[in-house]
């Protein structure tokens, strides 16, 4: 049985990061998002409501489970027993960053390997960030997030604002 982690901040979940996990779900038999609670980063949502929100979108798997950590990821997925780390490519740009994070994490735990998954074409310029910039300057998201968390981007968009 191989565990997979999926690691990230989700601030907030996109559809690209949406596919990924289903495609992991495919391939892994147990498939745990994890969110980073990182309390130096200035995120849009807690941790609690990243958690939730992937949650309200991956809910009907079954070998899907939605987690927070902090620290290191490769202790996270020590204390988990997963074997595998899985992360999203986009570009060349992801790709520089994520060979060196998985070199780190080689050098940090020789037991874990990283898989990298390809984006799917109609994902690959989806980014956290952009929706952010785009929901704050009142532009429309529909499309780059799932459907069932609009509104709730919106919401907590028009409450930071006061
Ligand atoms: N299509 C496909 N994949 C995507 C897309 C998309 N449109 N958008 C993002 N992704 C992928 C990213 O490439 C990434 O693999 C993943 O989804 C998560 O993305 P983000 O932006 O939510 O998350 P990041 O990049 O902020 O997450 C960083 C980590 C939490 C993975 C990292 O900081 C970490 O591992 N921290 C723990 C500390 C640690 O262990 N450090 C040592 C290793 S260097």
């Amino acid at each position: 049985m191989i565990t997979a982690v999926y690691p990230g901040s989700f601030d907030p979940v996109t559809n690209g990061h949406l596919d990924i996990m289903q495609r992991s779900a495919r391939v892994f038999d147990r498939v745990i998002v994890a969110v980073l609670n990182n309390i130096d980063k200035r995120c849009m949502f807690t941790v609690e409501e990243r958690l939730a929100m992937i949650q309200k979108v991956v809910g009907n798997y079954d070998n899907i489970e939605v987690k927070s950590f902090e620290g290191l990821l490769v202790d996270f997925l020590e204390v988990e027993g997963a074997d595998v780390i899985v992360k999203g490519l986009r570009g060349v740009a992801d790709f520089d960053y994520e060979m060196q994070m998985a070199h780190t994490n080689m050098k940090l735990s020789q037991d874990i390997e990283t898989v990298l998954l390809m984006t799917d074409p109609c994902n690959s310029y989806i980014s956290s960030s952009n929706i952010k910039q785009i929901v704050h300057f009142g532009g429309d998201i529909r499309g780059l997030v799932p459907d069932v968390l609009l509104d709730e981007i919106y919401a907590k968009e028009r409450k930071n604002r006061g």
